[in-house]
């Protein structure tokens, strides 16, 4: 492992403190990034994946994804590179069924809930974002955006993995 450089390193000597630091957020870091979800695990930036482009905007009275179904190969790396094409701020989290129910749940107790854990993106308008998902069991699952009001005007999309 190369020696840990943070921000406020001054190029020279870096103190234990700092070491044990970054050791411990690095072992934070590597256990989530192995998390095992229903839906797979997250995905290796290093390793190839097929690239998926979803497209998020309103659409009158609607909010939609295009497209709204994406197929997948078990054991497929996918990077999803999302565009909000939109005015408004939309999500695009990944999840099963019963995830993003309970999820939307908690959402309407906490609207201005972030999400950062590796299967979740929030994107404002006119603005991309990326993520990369390996999806390691056959079924479908959904993608949704849980901004209040936005998964009732039709953000949401299926996920066939095969
Ligand atoms: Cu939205």
């Amino acid at each position: 492992m190369s020696r840990f450089v943070g921000p406020d390193s001054t190029g020279g000597v870096v103190s234990p403190a700092a070491v044990v630091v970054a050791f411990v957020w690095l072992s934070i870091a590597h256990a989530l990034g192995h998390e095992a979800l229903a839906f797979g695990e997250h995905g290796d930036p290093n390793k190839p994946s097929r690239t998926v482009h979803v497209v998020m905007r309103e659409d009158g009275s609607k909010m939609i994804y295009v497209p709204d179904t994406i197929e997948v190969k078990k054991g497929d790396q996918i990077r999803f590179v999302v565009d909000n094409e939109g005015l408004f701020n939309h999500e695009f989290i990944l999840g099963t069924t019963h995830d993003i129910r309970s999820h939307a749940a908690a959402m309407k107790k906490n609207p201005d809930m972030k999400h950062d854990d590796g299967h979740s993106l929030t994107v404002g308008m006119l603005s991309r974002g990326e993520l990369h998902w390996r999806f390691t069991r056959a079924g479908r699952f959904v993608y949704a955006c849980l901004i209040p009001g936005h998964l009732e005007r039709g953000m949401k999309g299926t996920i066939v993995v095969k």
